[in-house]
């Protein structure tokens, strides 16, 4: 079996690249290893602390914050990092010539309850090698991004990634190597099964409440099929279900706080998700736009998120055509 060491070795990137790519997997064991552990881990429950986001930061979020900013800043091709549990981007070698922004521990609220949670990562291609980096450096569209993917610890760590060459899928094996177990995944045109939070719906705009409403009225709507609905609370695992048999995924923008575009964040969360799926043959929209097309303006900036079955996501992008 081919594991990821030897999966890299063969790929047609920059070795530096690679070596980044390394990093972050055996990092995420040491996660993975911390979640195994559970509460015998000492990692459970929530600190005193807000990240920048005004969220009260679990345990688990630290510590798998700390493990990948430290093993990051010392790698020698990393120019910096930006995390969702860091308030600024941090500088790091200054001959590095990736960026990487990651979300440590995405889905957090169910760290606690033992259900599926992930480690989200982008990397981005460092503007000025040679200099200290600055924020601007990391405001790059998704469509910039040299690779990405996430680690989903669930009842088997699964390590997901691309490199702008399809998705390949890996699973650590008891030996401590990540083997590839799929290669070059596909997220099918159309489907029948969508996610999304439904206590939200009264903030949703009109056009998003029209989208779900005709989805609910299943064969007798218009759109003429029954869907069956799913939602974990943590994207990393709503995005294996659609990279395994397909679906389609939605945290739209509401009316909650209006000045937010969305609860997810575009440069961890919305953008490397969107290279895996658009590299799956899926799509990622914000509703009114390619999500990897969205020049972001901050680091912890909010995106609407729409991605998945090519089919529905044009169908998404439909409704809202004249809002
Ligand atoms: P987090 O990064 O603070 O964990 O938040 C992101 C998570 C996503 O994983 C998930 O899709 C969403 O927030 C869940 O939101 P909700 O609380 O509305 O179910
Ligand atoms: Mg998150």
């Amino acid at each position: 079996m081919l594991n990821l060491h030897d999966a890299l070795k063969q790929a047609d990137i920059d070795p530096a690249l690679k070596e980044v790519l390394d990093t972050i997997a055996s990092t995420c064991k040491s996660i993975g290893g911390k979640l195994r552990g559970g509460a015998l881990s000492g990692v459970y429950g929530s600190e005193s602390s807000e990240n920048v986001q005004g969220e009260v930061q679990k345990k688990l979020d630290v510590v798998a914050n700390a493990l990948l900013k430290h093993a990051l800043l010392n790698n020698r091709h990393v120019a910096g990092v930006a995390s969702e549990e860091e308030d600024d981007v941090i500088g790091g070698g200054d001959e590095g010539r990736y960026l990487v922004t990651f979300d440590p521990l995405d889905g957090s609220s169910n760290i606690d309850i033992n259900v599926s949670v992930g480690t989200i990562f982008s990397i981005l291609p460092s503007p000025k090698p040679g200099s200290q980096i600055t924020m601007d450096d990391f405001l790059q569209a998704g469509h910039q991004q040299v690779a990405a993917g996430y680690v989903l610890y669930g009842p088997a760590i699964t390590l997901v990634l691309t490199t702008g060459q399809g998705v390949d899928m890996y699973a650590l094996d008891y030996d401590g190597d990540f083997y590839q177990t799929h290669a070059n995944i596909s997220v099918p045109d159309s489907t029948q099964e969508f996610a999304i939070n439904m206590s939200n719906q009264r903030f949703w705009e009109e056009p998003m409440q029209a989208y779900v409403g005709d989805l609910l009225l299943g064969e007798d709507g218009p759109i003429g099929k029954r869907f069956n609905m799913r939602w974990v609370a943590s994207m990393v695992a709503e995005v294996h279900r659609i990279l395994t048999r397909g679906g389609i995924f939605m945290y739209p923008w509401d009316k909650r706080d209006p000045a937010k575009p969305g609860k997810l964040r575009l440069m961890y969360e919305g953008n490397p998700m969107s290279f895996l799926i658009e590299q799956a043959g899926g799509a990622a929209s914000t509703t009114r736009m390619p999500i990897m097309d969205v020049q972001p303006k901050q680091i912890h900036e909010r995106v609407s998120v729409v991605l998945g079955a090519k089919e529905e996501v044009a169908r998404v992008d439909q409704y809202h055509q004249n809002a």
